[in-house]
């Protein structure tokens, strides 16, 4: 079933001249762009997206890193895009992410991991419609 999700391409990618590598993937893949943005966000717009993380140990540091630069947000379309994504992505920590995901090739970082896409159908709603709410 064709579905679309909200990936960011997050600061440590763009700081590392690693958005084309990390784009490619998923055009390589099959998934279809249908929103792309270049964007430095506030703290208001991380704890929006973040809503679920906002009161954990680890969300400060993770506010600050998100905030640090700009990042490049984006919606990808395709046959049980999610999913896709999320396991193009790889496990959470880069240190742990299997070799040939995104994170298990290029990160070493549990916080500085690169990507995030969302992990439902009912987030992907929800974060679409923070990043990209004219977006038909
Ligand atoms: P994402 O939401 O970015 O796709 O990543 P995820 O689902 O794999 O991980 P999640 O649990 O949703 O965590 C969101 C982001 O918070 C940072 N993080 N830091 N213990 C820590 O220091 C820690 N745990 C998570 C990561 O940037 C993670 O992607
Ligand atoms: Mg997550």
């Amino acid at each position: 079933m064709s579905q679309r999700t909200l990936v960011l391409l997050k600061p440590d990618t763009v700081r590392r001249g690693l958005v084309g590598e990390v784009l490619g993937r998923f055009e390589a893949k099959g998934l279809s762009i249908v929103a792309l943005d270049f964007r430095t966000i506030d703290a208001d717009t991380a704890d929006q997206h973040y809503a679920e993380h906002v009161e954990r140990d680890f969300y400060p540091p993770l506010r600050d890193f998100v905030t640090s630069g700009p990042l490049v947000a984006l919606v990808l379309e395709g046959d049980e895009a999610i999913e896709v994504v999320r396991a193009l992505n790889g496990a959470t920590d880069g240190r742990k992410a299997a070799p040939g995901t995104i994170r298990g090739d290029l990160s070493l970082s549990n916080r500085e991991n690169l990507v995030h896409g969302s992990d439902s159908p009912e987030s992907a709603d929800r974060e679409i419609k923070i990043w990209f709410p004219d977006l038909p």
